[in-house]
């Protein structure tokens, strides 16, 4: 193995640092120790220069002129670049999407009266998008109406031949954008299936083609599946409101029974959060020496249920690794997405029972127990019955819990910001318009070890309040802002002046948590409502999007849509585009005269702060604004 980096150059956290210590007395091997035996990685991979599409390659293109400069096929470096990066985008909006999907099955069911233990949470939701939509009802039939939305929400992942559902809420001088364009997301599977036809060998060969259809591409996740994942999720589990919580490794407890929630889908969680809290479970763990069952969160499935329950939330990414090696853990339950497959091999180090929950996702040393609606509540209970069970498996000699949790305010759906707003927006759109909030930044996405741990998110948004800039977060940088004590109201003293006057008029902090990765749709809908009370495209607005440490192809879809509704994204590693000149300078340039928005690349968070800085005060000049 290589020499390790040194544990500061890993990770700015202290719960992190610690962490990192006991595993390296354990002898147990992390991300970092992998990133490192990875090193050098491969070059042509990292420039989109090398091609497996089809077994006449693989194939790859000397990015310096000397070697080959076209596949088996023909195909040159940027129709190599744009296939490889249409993919990514598939890959990622399917993601989000199928996670979606799952969601609207449970909506029908629970129309149905086919999922025991779920319910429609939020019936005002409910009846609210399906006004939205005209969806017809006859008289009060909630189940009849849930049964409704699920059925159209399905057709929107097939073929709707026009657009999906929900493209009624783009401003209109945005649709007249991508109709010119035809980018207009038509079904949600279609669109990626498109995607994934197109970059068959001798299909699209026209690199612009290609990623105008990339775009599309992730129009059909930002405003197809991942906005149905978040409303659904909140009609079924119920709408954010404002909720103060805890969170770092310090949320984990020594006197109780700690069960981590790893993943991305509600669906599994919300069920484990009512076993834990049935009155003969509770007993149990008493019985068994526990002060109680202690239910934490990880990454996306952490805050799902932080946003809506409070729940605690243990860390992001880079540290789901290290919640295991606190021994503190009796089980953790996974649904899908970012889990990385060496957690079971970890666990085996301790007691910790490592479940899976869903058909699609299995993973190495898990036991596999699948959620479906009609067994998810029994199983719930089961899981965590086990889980208290296995409290009296901890060997109290692992042990170790390195930090005090930190204070974070979550729950900042749309619906919660405007009732802090009283039920409008002109509060903000007032404070825009005085020059106390410049503008707002989305600052979203993973962690990644190619960037020291939580420092990109830390690092930009600091400066961003600092300049009179809202944040507003989710997925793992939300974690890394709360994890560094920016998400609470002391926060408040980190903001400059204007911004601070408002977050103390609306008793909320500098930075606001916003959600899940399927969440960033709570900006998009934020976004276009400010557009249209403005009277203005969203690429006339003083907003960007940054993604300083992002690792998935699920970013790359999110960064995709953001740019294609005409925000300004700022990202802290490169895609692997930079093998082709032609696609660097569309995106980064070109794409401004066709959507009004760019994609720039910049790893030093500093200076991504600047560019975002300066890019509001253009906006706000353009829009007369001082
Ligand atoms: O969907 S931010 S590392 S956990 S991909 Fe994954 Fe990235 Fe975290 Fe959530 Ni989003
Ligand atoms: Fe090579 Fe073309 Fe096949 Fe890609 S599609 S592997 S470039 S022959």
């Amino acid at each position: 193995m290589a020499d390790r980096t040194k544990i500061e150059e890993r990770t700015i956290t202290e719960d992190g640092r610690l962490m990192l210590k006991k595993v390296e007395r354990e002898g147990i091997e992390t991300v970092w120790d992998r990133y490192e035996t990875q090193l050098p990685q491969c070059g042509f991979c990292e420039l989109g220069l090398s091609c497996r599409n089809c077994v006449m390659g693989p194939c790859r293109i000397d990015p310096f002129g000397e070697g080959p400069q076209k596949g088996v096929c023909g195909a040159d470096a940027d129709i190599i670049v744009a296939r490889n990066l249409g993919r990514m985008i598939a890959a990622g909006a399917a993601s989000h999407s199928d996670h979606g999907r799952d969601l609207v099955e449970i909506l029908k069911a629970v129309g149905e009266n086919k999922a025991p233990g779920y319910k429609i949470t939020s019936k005002e939701k409910l009846r609210r998008i399906a006004k939205e939509l005209g969806i017809e009802t006859n008289g009060d039939d909630i189940n009849e109406l849930a049964v409704k939305l699920a059925e159209r929400f399905e057709e929107d992942f097939g073929t709707r031949q026009k657009a999906v559902s929900f493209v009624c809420r783009v401003p209109q001088k945005r649709l007249k954008v991508w109709e010119k364009l035809g980018i207009v997301p038509r079904g949600i599977d279609r669109e990626v299936v498109e995607m994934m036809h197109r970059t068959h060998m001798g299909v699209d060969n026209d690199w612009a083609n290609i990623l105008l259809h990339g775009l599309r591409t992730s129009l059909a996740d930002g405003w197809g599946g991942s906005m149905i994942a978040t409303e659904v999720s909140d009609i079924l589990f119920g709408i954010p409101k404002p909720v103060s919580s805890q969170i770092n490794l310090g949320v984990l407890k020594e006197d109780q029974v700690n069960i981590v929630l790893h993943g991305h889908n509600p669906l599994v969680s919300e069920m484990i959060v009512q076993a834990a809290n049935d009155e003969s479970i509770k007993s149990l763990a008493t019985s068994k020496g526990a002060q109680g069952i202690n239910l934490v969160g990880l990454c996306c499935t952490g805050n799902e249920v932080l946003m809506r329950k409070g729940i605690p939330m243990a860390g992001n990414h880079l540290m789901t690794e290290l919640v295991i090696a606190s021994g503190a853990v009796e089980t953790m339950i996974v649904d899908y997405q970012c889990i990385m497959p060496s957690l079971g091999h970890i666990a085996k180090c301790y007691h910790t029972k490592m479940i899976s929950t869903s058909d699609k996702a299995k993973f190495p040393f898990m036991e596999h127990r699948e959620f479906h609606s009609d067994n998810a509540q029994k199983l719930a209970y089961e899981i965590v019955k086990e889980a208290v069970e296995n409290f009296s498996n901890r060997n109290k000699d692992k042990v170790y819990i390195p930090t005090e949790p930190v204070p974070i305010m979550s729950g900042f759906s749309v619906e919660a910001l405007l009732e802090a707003m009283g039920g409008t927006l002109n509060p903000l759109i007032d404070a825009i318009k005085a020059g106390l909030i410049k503008g707002a930044v989305g600052v979203v996405g993973c962690n990644n070890p190619k960037i020291k741990h939580d420092y990109g998110h830390v690092t930009l948004t600091s400066k961003l309040i600092q300049n009179d800039i809202l944040v507003v977060d989710t997925g793992c940088a939300a974690v890394a802002h709360g994890k560094a004590g920016l998400k609470q109201l002391d926060a408040i003293a980190k903001a400059g002046n204007g911004l601070q006057e408002v977050c103390k008029a609306l008793s909320i902090p500098p930075v606001l948590h916003v959600g899940s990765c399927v969440d960033n749709i709570r900006i998009l809908v934020l976004a276009a409502a400010l557009a249209n009370e403005l009277n203005v495209d969203i690429s006339d607005l003083p907003l960007a999007a940054a993604a300083p440490e992002w690792y998935s192809e699920k970013a790359v879809s999110i960064a995709c849509y953001a740019v294609a509704s005409g925000i300004f994204t700022v990202l802290g590693v490169a895609p692997p585009i930079l093998g082709s000149k032609k696609i660097v300078s569309l995106l980064t340039e070109g794409l401004q005269d066709v959507v009004g928005a760019t994609f720039a690349v910049q790893p030093d968070p500093n200076r991504a702060a600047d560019i975002i800085i300066e890019h509001i005060s253009k906006q706000r000049k353009n829009l007369g604004l001082n």
